[in-house]
């Protein structure tokens, strides 16, 4: 019989190596990188690390770092996030962002329209309010006030020509992007490319960043899916599913179909099971099972991928199809890596 002393010994300290064993039987590829370093959803996460690797490399905030890099994202044309990103299907763009820092504090918008960087917004909120979220017409109100312009009602020549093809059937069945793959269509990934310019290969950029000083932040930023319901709000602008940090454990974030990810706490998971011994890869590779353990059939035709980042700099990916990518950048290497998969 184990004394109360060797039983906590086992229990408590065994419980990393037990618990990753038992979960993966084999090994996570070891990947660890010295500090500052940021790590982003994509391979266009290499442009965003960009952005965030001119504050870390001058021993800037994580903070700092990962709002840059959400606002790179939000800028550019060719990356479906941001006001250029394709619409619901009633033909408005609706944004979602997230922002995490060191300390948990956080903020959310939801929902929110007309705003050119909604992860400032969220930022503000976090810095400014005792609140967490905002959502719509009231966010909207909230960033006017304080100094965000509104900029007019207008789609991007892309999202306006797919959102009318689209609207040609109106078949309601939110489009999740998936890079690296052929342009999907609303039927079945299989099917001719829906895209009309196939130039949409995501809609959400998560970035997670450790800074010199040894900190940890996210930031999310998406346009959601493509013609979803006017006023569907995805995970990325929720805390412990499209991201969370914690400052002793690490940072997670994800992409994919979002209420997936919404209904296993996503990155909260994720951040659990690293606190409790998971190597990064392992952790992202638990939380697919759990999504694909609900619905095996249905897993096979969706994507969701996850990539986490430890306290040491470790870092770890795991997506449920094949082709989900995160891009790494710190002072030695500046590399996209495809993330192992659940499904091929
Ligand atoms: C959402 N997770 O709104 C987001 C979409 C996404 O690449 O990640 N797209 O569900």
């Amino acid at each position: 019989m184990p004394n109360r002393r060797t039983f906590l010994k086992t229990s408590l300290l065994g419980l990393p190596l037990i618990a990753s064993e038992r979960a993966f039987g084999q090994k996570p590829a070891e990947q660890k990188f010295k500090r500052p370093v940021v790590v982003s959803t994509w391979d266009s996460g290499i442009r965003a690390n960009a952005a965030a690797w001119k504050v870390l490399e001058n021993k800037g905030r994580a903070l700092d770092a990962v709002e840059n890099a959400a606002k790179s994202a939000e800028d550019e044309v060719s990356c479906c996030v941001g006001l250029d990103a394709y619409p619901d299907r009633d033909g408005y763009v609706t944004l979602d962002a997230s922002i995490m820092d060191e300390k948990a504090n956080c903020g959310s918008v939801v929902f929110l329209q007309h705003i050119k960087h909604p992860i400032s917004v969220a930022r503000k909120l976090m810095e400014t309010t005792k609140h967490v979220f905002l959502a719509g017409d009231g966010a909207m109100q909230f960033a006017v006030e304080n100094g965000f312009e509104r900029m007019p009602d207008r789609l991007s020549p892309d999202a306006e020509k797919a959102w009318k093809e689209w609207l040609k059937k109106s078949d309601y069945k939110p489009v999740i992007n998936i890079e690296n793959r052929k342009p999907v269509s609303l039927k079945s990934p299989s099917s001719p490319a829906f895209f009309p310019n196939g130039a949409a290969n995501h809609d959400t950029m998560g970035t997670i960043a450790l800074d010199a000083a040894g900190d940890l932040s996210g930031a999310c930023t998406t346009s959601g899916m493509a013609f979803k319901l006017h006023g569907r709000v995805g995970d990325s602008p929720i805390i412990g599913a499209g991201l969370f940090v914690d400052n002793k454990v690490g940072a997670a974030t994800s992409s994919g179909v979002g209420e997936e990810v919404i209904r296993i706490c996503g990155t909260h998971l994720i951040i659990e099971l690293m606190r409790f011994g998971y190597p990064p890869e392992n952790a992202c590779m638990e939380a697919v099972r759990r999504i694909a353990a609900r619905d095996p059939a249905a897993a096979r035709d969706l994507q969701v991928g996850f990539v986490a980042l430890g306290k040491s700099g470790d870092v770890g990916a795991y997506s449920v199809l094949k082709g989900f990518t995160y891009s790494v950048t710190n002072g030695e290497i500046n590399k996209t890596f495809e993330a192992k998969s659940l499904f091929k």
